[in-house]
């Protein structure tokens, strides 16, 4: 898959390529991630990407000729993209959208700064994603977490398992990870983790993730579609309860 990211802050969103498992994903040539600064298609002597808004009031606009441009040279050396803009009209960014995203061959992620940008430049836009609801001073972060989340469900990015097993996968959250040592300043990894009985310790996982689902989201709770385990698991939670209860 090809992500491709325009911004005006090339540097800033670089990282997103250059740590942990995207990084190797750009390695072993899963994932192009590559990122064009709007600047160098700004075909004025200033290279301006920003100008005064028509009616007036306060801050600036950015420019639509500099995306023409870019989307001339883009197009015509790539093929069309899919392409998404960062904004806070957009569609609240989830899972479902991630992986939805992961299956485009190619991804164009346009970073808005300033107040906005030129309203025509919308005539190349696909879709518009926010990442929740707050203001942010530009589209940057927004396009790293959106290269992030969409990253993972690209094939072979991420262990498939681990995938699965992530909170939101199945509507539930992750249940509790522990790892060495046993015992620190006298607090234990739970028996069950330890006995090797694999049965055991799926439902113990399963019964974990239902309690905090319950719990911390209750909308999530509401949404889910229970399994068989899910059911023996939340027999098995009722139980204990009922027998604490006594
Ligand atoms: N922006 N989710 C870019 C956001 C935002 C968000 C504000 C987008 C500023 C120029 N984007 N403009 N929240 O706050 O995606």
């Amino acid at each position: 898959m090809r992500i491709s990211i325009l911004t005006i802050f090339p540097d800033f969103v670089r990282v997103v390529k250059e740590y942990g498992v995207v990084s190797q994903a750009v390695e072993n040539g899963i994932l192009e991630i590559e990122i064009f600064n709007l600047r160098d298609f700004a075909k004025d002597k200033h290279k301006t990407v920003d100008d005064y808004p028509y009616g007036g009031g306060p801050g600036m606009v950015m420019k639509p000729a500099p995306f023409f441009e870019f989307f001339k040279f883009y197009n015509e050396t790539y093929g069309k993209p899919y392409v998404v803009l960062t904004s806070p009209q957009g569609d609240v960014l989830n899972n479902s959208i991630a992986r939805e995203l992961a299956s485009k061959d190619h991804l164009l992620i346009i970073c808005g700064r300033y107040e906005g940008i030129d309203e025509r430049v919308m005539k190349f836009v696909d879709r518009e994603i926010s990442i929740g609801d707050y203001v942010l001073t530009g589209g940057e972060l927004p396009a790293m977490v959106i290269v992030d989340v969409v990253s993972r469900f690209v094939p072979g990015v991420v262990d498939e398992e681990s995938v699965k097993n992530d909170s939101f996968y199945n509507d539930l959250l992750d249940h509790p990870h522990y790892t060495r040592p046993r015992v620190i300043e006298d607090m234990r990894v739970p028996e069950v983790l330890i006995s090797g009985n694999h049965e055991e310790v799926e439902l113990w996982r399963r019964k974990e993730s239902l309690k905090k689902t319950m719990l911390k989201r209750p909308d999530l709770f509401m949404k889910h579609q229970f399994d068989e385990i899910d059911k023996r698991a939340l027999l098995s939670l009722f139980r204990e309860l009922m027998a604490d209860a006594k």
